[in-house]
């Protein structure tokens, strides 16, 4: 760290507060002398590590990991036509080897369906071998255009969670689509970041999709932020790279296949969502530590309560907290402090008075204080942990209520937006439309069908020619 004096922007200077925050807190270093290549410091590393745990608790229930090469040969890159238009201007290339010039250029993946699809097609022989449900986790590689942000565009994505499935049927892989969607929302829901799921528009899907559903959420600016997409790939892939399998009467069929993916952006929003003027808040489930302890040692009474707060330590382990006893010589103050800017959930205090009374003081990251019986400090913990999720799903699910705003013209639209806020409209789901809604207000249609109780689907008529419309989201999208 360079600078450790000085305070943190307040969050409503989102973007100072942002950046500021992330090295404060040792999440990511940004003097990688790469542009849109950022380091992970271990503390953000061990927030990567258990909210990945979780995607993958996730994924595995029904699909497998695998691993595959991050180069991929030109030709089988080249065979998708409308895949290739949508990426060939963010590739990288691998062209030598050493100082030899290599016989058939390298792409680095800027995600993985033509190093997968390949394979898929030697490996998928029969109906008996769907439905195949693979991810792997891995970096991916995009030369960026727009502005470079740490977590939030990357140019080498570290944390790229890709899903590759294969099924019988166009509506089998529908089905898919549906499952990953509602995978998708339980991630995100224990992350306790809501979420804005709706279709895309059709300019918008993914290169080589037949639909594209996303998943936003709303950042503290009012910016919608893209953290995740599921897309049903239809028959695309496996025409180009002929994966067929043997039905049940001995005839060759194209198998259909969807995809859909996570990066670190679900980090971004983490963090954004909920951290405060004084740093970050993790929610307890994926928090590095769940607990601090700071030992409140005046005079004589030392020895004991330093042996007390070991105890603790010791106890809370045991029964499977996270938990960090803070011993450095250090003002308790001091202490607080560094614990509230890294987003601990929880800090216990204990000092000579509170073991005379059998009890350790617990003080919320979201604001309250309470204090937990020694004798029963595991059922104490889970009971405050969970409060403080509770806080913190609550929390940001009112920033998202009161960043929606109905609107019905063409100035209110503007006029929401530079408010920082997402617009519902109707839109006719005319790309005419769609582009004049895009010049007019310099924003992105999110998507329409929107799945999400604070968005009903409702009949209006579209805001740019006044024909019948879907409820539609209108938004800033980073
Ligand atoms: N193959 C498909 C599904 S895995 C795919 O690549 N989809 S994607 O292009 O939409 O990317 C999946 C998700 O990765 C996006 O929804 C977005 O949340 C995230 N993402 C995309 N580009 C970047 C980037 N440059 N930096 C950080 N995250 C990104
Ligand atoms: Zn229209």
């Amino acid at each position: 760290m360079d600078d450790d004096t000085g305070a943190l922007p307040p969050k409503n200077d989102f973007s100072a507060w942002y950046n500021d925050l992330l090295w404060r807190a040792e999440i990511m270093d940004v003097r990688y002398p790469v542009k849109g290549l950022y380091v992970w410091y271990p503390y953000g590393f061990a927030i990567r590590k258990y909210v990945y745990q979780r995607l993958r608790d996730l994924l595995d229930r029904d699909h497998q990991e695998t691993l595959f090469p991050l180069l991929i040969p030109e030709q089988e890159f080249m065979k998708e036509a409308e895949h290739i238009k949508g990426f060939e201007n963010e590739v990288y290339w691998v062209t030598h080897g050493g100082t030899t010039p290599l016989e058939v250029k390298l792409a680095l993946r800027p995600t993985s369906e033509t190093a997968i699809y390949p394979m898929y097609a030697l490996w998928v022989r029969s109906h008996a071998d769907l439905p195949i449900k693979y991810y792997q986790i891995v970096n991916t590689f995009r030369y960026e255009t727009k502005q470079t942000r740490p977590l939030i565009r990357l140019r080498e994505i570290t944390s790229f969670k890709e899903a590759h499935t294969v099924h019988a049927t166009w509506e089998e892989a529908e089905q898919q689509v549906e499952e990953a969607i509602a995978l998708y929302r339980e991630f995100y829901d224990g992350l306790c970041i809501p979420t804005l799921i709706s279709k895309r528009p059709d300019w918008d899907k993914f290169p080589g999709a037949d639909y594209t559903i996303a998943v936003d959420t709303i950042m503290p600016n009012g910016k919608t932020l893209q953290i995740g997409t599921v897309h049903h790939l239809g028959d695309h892939f496996s025409r180009t790279f002929n994966i067929t399998y043997e039905d049940k009467n001995g005839e060759q069929k194209l198998a259909y296949q969807t995809c859909y993916g996570i990066s670190e952006r679900s980090i971004a929003a983490l963090i954004s969502i909920h951290g405060d003027d004084k740093g970050l808040i993790l929610p307890p489930d994926v928090a590095t530590f769940q607990a601090v302890i700071v030992p409140i040692t005046i005079g004589k009474r030392h020895e004991d309560v330093m042996v007390a707060a070991q105890k603790l330590k010791t106890d809370l382990t045991a029964a499977g907290f996270r938990v960090k006893l803070d011993t450095r010589d250090l003002r308790p103050g001091a202490k607080y402090y560094w614990w509230e800017l890294r987003g601990v959930p929880l800090r216990l205090e204990l000092g000579p008075r509170d073991l005379d009374a059998g009890k350790v003081m617990a003080v919320k990251r979201t604001g309250e204080k309470t204090s937990i019986e020694l004798a029963t400090v595991t059922e104490g913990m889970k009971r405050v942990l969970s409060e403080i999720t509770d806080t913190l799903r609550a929390r940001a699910e009112e920033h998202t209520r009161s960043h929606l705003c109905n609107v019905d013209s063409m100035d209110a639209l503007n006029a929401t937006l530079n408010e920082g806020k997402v617009a519902v409209v109707h839109w006719c789901q005319q790309r005419g439309c769609g582009d004049v809604i895009g010049e007019k207000t310099n924003a992105n249609i999110l998507g329409s069908d929107v799945r999400s109780l604070l968005v009903p689907a409702t009949e209006g008529k579209c805001i740019a020619c006044g024909k019948p419309g879907k409820t539609t989201l209108v938004g800033r999208a980073y």
